[in-house]
This record gives structure tokens, C-alpha cells and sequence, in this order.
């Protein structure tokens, strides 16, 4: 039997692919952008470190809402000439009917939402407390839902707004489950010394009407992760993975549009590094072990 993998669309750094009616596959690519653009030079493993994560985290959320991965392809892709590349980096899930916005949860003040409270002194229509400082950890973590721009700069959007996009019940709900996904994340991240600053969720519906967590979940590319060992409010504190990158770019004398400088090897090895690093301190086991065990490379 062969599948044919129709391409239906290209994220910055993943793939997405038709298989059959009812499934896709997502692949996750080595690329990594920053200031918004796509750099030339990829980044070893990480595709695999973000599919590995969002493994972890689909399988010790099931119990708060279901999700759509159905299996990580590890060696026996069928068009076998792609296997080794693919492997370990290529998550086979159920297709849904996506929510047409982003479920943003906010921990932290950071990124628009700080801008958001320095304008308004709330972020997203929700109010804050006065005299608060970037970084700064947030009374209980919000919803800030986003829609979905095609330019690819998610806006910021009421509560009321996304009301009416989905409905009230399905509002509800998302709003619940995005919540109790953040609580979950954040708490044992921080037991591992990573602050999730915020996280954004892309929920949908399945055939049988039922709310279902789908893209990637809680990865350096849907979050922000802060080294909590360096978390101090006052400034935007650095980016657990990507802050090697932006420091050098800010040496070089680029205007930060495309293309990107191509990367040094010790800046993509350092790099590298840490993507590796924030998976072994969240699962709490060494990133070889983990694709040794699931066969990847074997
Ligand atoms: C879906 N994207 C984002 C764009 C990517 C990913 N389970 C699903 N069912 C239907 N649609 C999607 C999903 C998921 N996840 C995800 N767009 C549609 C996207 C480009 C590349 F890898």
C-alpha cells in the first residue's frame, strides 16, 4: 500500500503534509528564525528536540484534554529514501477542524503584553495591577486569545472578539483547557529551572465534536523559556534557547531582513546546546538516550 503526502503548507521552520483523509503528518525542520527571520544556516537536532518535547508534553496532558498526535515516525517512512532524514522529527496526527485562534497563556509580562499594559495598564481588555515591571511574574497566569494573521504577526484580540469567533461554550472551554495546560507546563518546568514566560495553543475539533490539542505544545518555538536561575523582573530576561543567536546577530551589522547572515559553528553548536539541554531538564533524561530508545538513527 503507498500513501501519497500531498504539501499543504510551510510554517518558517515545519512542514505540514496531507496522509489520507483523516491525518497529516508535521515535520519539524532544523531551521531557526529570530527578529521574525529565517536564518540559512540549520540548527543539528533541533527538529527533533521540539518533536520529542511536544511528545513529552502530549502524553502527560492527555487526562486535561486529548490531543492529536497519533505517532512520532521513527525509521519505516515509506517513501524510504526520506526515512533517516525524517525520523525522530515527524509527527504523524489526526487532522481537526482548527480553531481560528491562537490560545495564548500568559505567566510573565513580556513581548506585546508588556507593551499592551505600558499603553493601557492591561493586556488583551484584561486589567492588571499598577507598577508592575517587565518579566514580572503575573498575579495568576491569563488567556490572551490571537487571531491568526496571515502575515504571520498574531494579533491580539478581546475576549468579547474571540467570543464571537468560536462561540461562547467553545470560548469557554478552550479558555479552561489552555489555563490547566500553562499550569501544568509551568510548574514542573519551573521544577527544572525553566520559567515559561507564556505559550501559545492551537486547539480543534474533531470529527466527533470534541475539543482536541493539536500543533506542536509548549516548545521553545510556542513559548518563551527563560534560565529561571537568571529570571530577574525589570528587563526582558534572556531566551533560554535562542539567546547565543540574538547575541551575536547584535553584532554584526545586519538590518534584520531577510536574508540572514549564515551563523558561525560555535554560535550553532552553543545553540544546539541548549535545545538539547531544555529537553533533558524537562524530561529528565539525556536527549541520546531518548532516540536510542525510540530507535531514531538505529
Ligand atoms: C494545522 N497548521 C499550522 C502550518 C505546520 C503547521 N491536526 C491538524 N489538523 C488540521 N490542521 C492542522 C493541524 C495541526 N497541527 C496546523 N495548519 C493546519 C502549520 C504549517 C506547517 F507544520
Amino acid at each position: 500500500m503507498t500513501v501519497t503526502l500531498d504539501h499543504v503548507a510551510t510554517g518558517k521552520v515545519r512542514e505540514l503534509y496531507r496522509a489520507g483523509d483523516d491525518r497529516l503528518l508535521m515535520v519539524a525542520s532544523d531551521r531557526i528564525s529570530a527578529f521574525d527571520v529565517v536564518l540559512p544556516t540549520p540548527v543539528p537536532d533541533k527538529g527533533r528536540v521540539l518533536t520529542a518535547l511536544s511528545r513529552f508534553w502530549f502524553a502527560r496532558t492527555q487526562d486535561i484534554v486529548p490531543n492529536h498526535l497519533v505517532s512520532v515516525h521513527l525509521r519505516d517512512f515509506p517513501e524510504g529514501a526520506r526515512g533517516p532524514e525524517l525520523a525522530g522529527r515527524t509527527m504523524l496526527v489526526r487532522r481537526l477542524e482548527m480553531l481560528p485562534i491562537e490560545c495564548v497563556v500568559r505567566g510573565y509580562l513580556a513581548g506585546s503584553g508588556w507593551k499592551d499594559y505600558r499603553a493601557n495598564g492591561e493586556v488583551c481588555g484584561v486589567p492588571l495591577p499598577q507598577g508592575m515591571q517587565e518579566a514580572d511574574r503575573l498575579p495568576a497566569p491569563i488567556f490572551t486569545p490571537a487571531t491568526k494573521a496571515t502575515d504571520g504577526h498574531d494579533q491580539n484580540i478581546t475576549a468579547a472578539q474571540a467570543r464571537e469567533l468560536v462561540g461562547p461554550a467553545r470560548y469557554d472551554e478552550a479558555e479552561r483547557v489552555s489555563l490547566a495546560l500553562y499550569e501544568r507546563a509551568a510548574a514542573h518546568a519551573r521544577d527544572c529551572g525553566i520559567i515559561i514566560c507564556d505559550t501559545k495553543f492551537e486547539l480543534g475539533v474533531d470529527g466527533d465534536g470534541r475539543l482536541v490539542l493539536g500543533d506542536e505544545a509548549l516548545t521553545p518555538d510556542s513559548s518563551r523559556f527563560w534560565p529561571a536561575d537568571s529570571y530577574a523582573p525589570g528587563s526582558s530576561p534572556p531566551s533560554f534557547d535562542k539567546q547565543y543567536v540574538r547575541d551575536w546577530l547584535e553584532t554584526q551589522s545586519w538590518d534584520k531582513t531577510p536574508p540572514g547572515p549564515e551563523l558561525p559553528r560555535e554560535v550553532v553548536e552553543g545553540t544546539a546546546r541548549r535545545y538539547r539541554e531544555a529537553f533533558e531538564r524537562i524530561a529528565g533524561r539525556s536527549f541520546a538516550d531518548e532516540m536510542s530508545e525510540l530507535g531514531v538513527g538505529a
